[in-house]
């Protein structure tokens, strides 16, 4: 398989980081974009730049066979911060792939675009790809918006397009929740690389998470575009017993919704 340029955005953050050396690994020339270079900048090509700025995105698409977008705020915040990081962001990285004839845009959606979907809603069968979107935050808005441009820009512009409903993407699940929702940073690296390199991609959503044997959603989508998860958190599974002793009450949202204690957030007032 071929394996030319990515441009990432977002790529100091934490899935970032992951990514860009996992990547690069698999032979990818990696072009970070972000708003600061990292202390490990590693074997990435560095731009720094905000993607409010076309201008810096029209030059950080040069030569460019996929963008990987995942900059943005990652978790809850006031409405307007959220419109101008990642909803008008994702606007622009769209826009500016478009202008220079990129072909494809994989993006960081969140399980957090359908977090309120409950446990007890998914007893029996997995959660699939199209259940209709029950954002958590205003967070969980802008994934869902990131999902439907790529739609849009999909069916209006012919480009290709997933958006990856990410878990919780971390060396380790760090609680209960995450046993169910983790994501290991080597199987984030074969779910990109896959989506990278599938050699056909309209639009898809697809979930991003390994093979946890406690997951609730349906992998299927993923694994037809290439995706081969290998690990599982359940080698973790007695170190967070042992941590979190008590037995999860059904009632606590950390526990019932699959987004978890977003599900509570508020943003912070300052
Ligand atoms: C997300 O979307 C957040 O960006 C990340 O910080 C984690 O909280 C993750 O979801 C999660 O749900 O664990």
């Amino acid at each position: 398989t071929k394996r030319g340029r990515i441009l990432m955005t977002g790529a100091a953050g934490g899935v970032g980081t992951f990514l860009r050396s996992g990547l690069a690994g698999l032979g990818w020339q990696v072009r970070g974009f972000d708003l600061v270079v990292p202390d490990d900048p590693g074997r990435t090509e560095w731009l720094v730049g905000d993607v409010g700025d076309a201008a810096a995105l029209d030059a950080a698409m040069r030569d460019v066979d996929v963008v990987i977008h995942l900059a943005g705020i990652p978790v809850e915040d006031r409405f307007e911060r959220i419109l101008k990081s990642n909803i008008d962001g994702t606007y622009q990285v769209f826009d500016a792939a478009l202008r220079a004839g990129v072909p494809r845009i994989l993006t960081a959606s969140s399980n957090h675009a359908v977090g309120y979907y409950e446990r007890a809603d998914f007893r029996d069968a997995p959660i699939g790809v199209d259940v209709r979107p029950r954002p958590d935050t205003y967070y969980g808005v802008s994934k869902v918006f990131v999902e439907a441009i790529g739609s849009f820009y999909a069916d209006r512009h012919g480009l290709q397009v997933a958006s990856v409903r990410i878990g919780s993407c971390f060396a380790e699940p760090l609680n209960r929740r995450m046993l169910d929702t983790w994501l290991s940073p080597a199987d984030a690296t074969r779910l990109f690389d896959a989506l990278a390199t599938a050699p056909e991609l309209g639009y898809e959503i697809v979930y991003g998470i390994s093979a946890n044997k406690t997951a609730w959603w349906d992998l299927e989508p993923a694994r037809r575009l290439g995706y081969e998860p290998q690990d599982d958190s359940d080698v973790f599974a007695e170190k967070i017993a042992a941590a979190e002793d008590q037995a999860p009450d059904p009632e606590d949202p950390e526990y019932r919704y699959l987004g978890g204690r977003f599900t509570t957030r508020v943003p912070p007032q300052d």
